[in-house]
Formats: C-alpha cells, structure tokens, sequence
C-alpha cells in the first residue's frame, strides 16, 4: 500500500476506555501497559491516563489511553472532556454480567452524540475465565451492527496478554489509517489491509 502525504503526520492519538463501572477497563489498561493483573485497582475518579508505544509498520505511534469511570455522577460533568479530539473507543462489557452489555446500547449512542461518527471502535467482552452470561454469537451481531469488530478477553489471564495486546494493536493499525486517510489530507493509493470481522475468543 502507498501512501501520499500532503501535510505533517501526527503519531500521537488519543483512545478512550468506556463501559460500565466494574467490568475491568482499569485492569484491562493495567494489563496492556505493564503485564500484570491487579485485582485491587483503585476505582477511577474522572479520569485515569496512561501513555503507551506501539510500533505499526516500523513507525512509533504513541496511544494516550483514557481510562474513563464509569459512574454516572462523575460522567455528566466529564463527557465533553472525555470525548473532545478522541481518536478511537474501547468499549468494555463484563461477559459475566449482562446489564454490563445491555447498557452498551447507551454508551454507543453517548459516543455517537460526541464523536465522529467514523471513529474507529472496538469491542470488548471481558472477564472470559469467569461464568459466561452473554453469549459470543450475541456479542458479535451487536459489534456487526456497529461496526465494531469483537474481542473477547480475561485480563485476568496471563495468557490472554498476547490477545489483550492485539486489540491495542489492532485499534492502533485503524486509527493510523484513518488518520492518513481522512484527517491529515493523505492520498490512499491502495486499499487498506484486510481486518476480517471474527471474533478472538480466549474460553
Ligand atoms: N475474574 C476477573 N476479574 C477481573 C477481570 N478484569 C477485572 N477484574 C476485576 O473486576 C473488578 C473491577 O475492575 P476495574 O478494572 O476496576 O473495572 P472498571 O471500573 O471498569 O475500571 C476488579 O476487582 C478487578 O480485579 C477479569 O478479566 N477477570
Ligand atoms: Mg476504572
């Protein structure tokens, strides 16, 4: 794939973490950025934010990672401040906990109403090594819908780091080609790669 620039490349975006309280998208954030799990995160007032590099075809590109809270009573104050210039939306439900995934339906439609609707999404069911309340198949027709394309995922695990890691990577790989794309006036010469619309599942 080509690519011609017409104006300066940006390689630092920002991604927000959004979903219920309680379903691991401080765990989950903790997990990409240092390794480990921590089972006592602190609860997230406001906003948590770390910094991470990811390399996408041999160049650097920084994720500023949002790590939201998910209670209301410090949303309703924060949501311009958490959508303003977003880049990218991890949406997290807990697989264990349906009202966790029906409340999806809000978190889509308050993204909707701050965001460009084109801004790349992904979707998150975490808390696979627990007991499973809602179904893959479900999941990945509400990712269809959106657009979004499904990750299923224990931050728990040690051995789900690789796959917790590729959907940081794979959000990574779509904000870069939008931004060449739409934001920054560059000129695609070829299609983008292929990102099929399968589910990772870990359990
Ligand atoms: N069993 C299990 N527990 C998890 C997982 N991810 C997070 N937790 C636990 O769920 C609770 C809430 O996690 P937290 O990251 O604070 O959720 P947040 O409110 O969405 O940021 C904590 O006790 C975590 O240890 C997971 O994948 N599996
Ligand atoms: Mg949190």
């Amino acid at each position: 794939m080509a690519l011609v620039a017409n104006s300066p490349r940006r390689n630092t975006f920002k991604v927000i973490i959004i979903g219920d309280s309680n379903v691991g998208k401080t765990t989950l954030t903790y997990r990409y950025c240092e390794g480990a799990f921590t089972d006592k995160p602190e609860a997230t007032i406001g906003v948590d934010f770390r910094r991470k590099i990811v390399e996408i075809d041999g160049e650097p590109i920084t994720l500023e990672l949002w790590d939201t809270a998910g209670q209301e009573r410090f949303r309703m104050s924060m949501a311009t401040h958490y959508y303003r210039k977003t880049d990218a939306i991890l949406l997290v439900y807990d697989v264990t906990n349906r009202l966790s995934f029906t409340s999806l339906v809000k978190w889509v439609e308050e993204s909707q109403s701050y965001c460009m609707p084109d801004v790349p999404k992904i979707l998150v069911g975490n808390k696979c090594d627990g007991v499973v309340t809602v179904a893959t198949q479900e999941a990945q027709r509400f990712a269809d819908i959106h657009n979004m394309r499904l990750f299923e995922t224990s931050a728990k695990l040690d051995s789900e780091y690789d796959n917790i890691r590729s959907i940081f990577e794979t959000l990574a790989l779509k904000i870069k080609y939008q931004s060449r794309s739409s934001h920054y006036g560059l000129r695609l010469e070829a299609s983008a790669p292929h990102c099929d619309n399968s589910s990772n599942s870990c359990c």
